[in-house]
């Protein structure tokens, strides 16, 4: 039987599944020294959330297929894992409605103050009816610019299209023509973008061409009225330059669900901004999708194992071996 690691802890159902088809040692991916060496007695690997460098994989001769619980890959050195032979498989789709209404919960949050007002109530501050000095701005009807309209995105236009009444702009390596036609989304430059949107909302994955993609300039290009939302990954958004912003008004707030240091270090000054709605990456945190990853993480790395796996998969190439 095949052996493989699990770096993450797998709802029981999905381990139940696993013990019918391969031996599974489970692993602190925080013991450094002991994940690296049952990584090199393994065929396979599934976990999430875990840098995974060439340098660990250094002796892992037997490692065919590692199965991240996650859509991004970015904890991986894609072209490394090829060159080894190595499938890399991620779990595309069935996380892609809970992120979008992560994104959503964070547009009206930030645009509604929500999370700030629901502190204040509790703090004991409501007196009387609320005035200007507890009251947002509307999300209906304005312009959403999504960097970025793959999946995610594309479920978040839906939801500004349809639920909101939004016009969509959006930036991406290639057109939309579903966003476009069904949504009336619009592909436009970066920079008509950022000078129109009045929530920019980042769906890309990182990569060396996004990292910091959002720095100061970007930043002044918004306008001082604009919401920045990151549901992505906290690199794509240069943190300094973000925290000067918000705090000389050069944008009007920001949701984040990711940053460049996770979990957000306690001393941030994020975490003092009250335009600043931050929570603990939970973009696909639900019981049911977080399920549904795993299973489907689950089922690629046996797949990948048996060789039948086609869809998932991040380095086809590897396939064509
Ligand atoms: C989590 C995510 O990071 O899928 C992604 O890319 O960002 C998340 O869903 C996590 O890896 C879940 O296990």
């Amino acid at each position: 039987m095949k052996k493989i690691v699990a770096y993450k802890p797998l709802p029981d159902d999905v381990l139940a599944y696993l013990h019918k088809h391969v031996e599974v040692v489970q692993a602190d991916a925080a013991q450094h020294d002991a994940f690296v060496a049952a990584l090199r007695d393994a065929d396979g690997a599934i976990g999430a959330s875990v840098k995974i460098t060439p340098a660990m994989l250094d002796g892992a001769t037997k490692l065919k297929a590692l199965s991240t619980i996650s859509v991004g890959f970015d904890n991986f050195d894609v072209p490394d894992l090829t060159q080894r032979g190595i499938v890399l498989a991620h779990t595309p789709d069935v996380l892609t409605e809970s992120t979008a209404d992560t994104v959503f919960s964070l547009i009206l949050a930030t645009a509604r103050r929500v999370v700030e007002l629901a502190d204040w109530v509790k703090a004991g501050q409501w007196q009387g009816s609320v005035g200007p000095a507890q009251f947002g701005v509307e999300v209906q009807g304005k312009t959403l610019g999504i960097v970025g309209l793959g999946r995610i995105g594309g479920a978040v236009a839906r939801r500004a299209a349809l639920g909101f009444n939004m016009q969509v702009l959006y930036t991406n390596r290639s057109p939309n023509p579903q966003a476009e036609h069904t949504y009336g989304a619009r592909r436009v430059e970066l920079a008509e973008l950022l000078a129109s949107a009045d929530f920019v909302c980042l769906q890309v994955p990182l990569t060396p061409e996004t990292q910091h993609l959002i720095g100061a300039a970007e930043l002044r290009a918004m306008k001082k009225s604009a919401i920045l939302i990151n549901a992505s990954r906290g690199a794509t958004v240069d943190e300094a330059a973000l925290i000067e912003a918000l705090r000389n008004g050069t944008i009007h707030a920001a949701g984040l669900d990711v940053f460049e240091t996770e979990p957000l270090p306690v001393d941030s000054p994020l975490l003092s901004l009250p335009n600043v709605v931050a929570l603990p990456h939970i973009g696909s945190a639900t019981h049911e999708t977080r399920h549904a990853m795993a299973l489907n993480a689950a089922e690629n790395l046996v797949a990948a194992l048996d060789g039948t796996l086609t869809r998932n998969v991040v380095n086809r190439d590897v396939l064509r071996k």
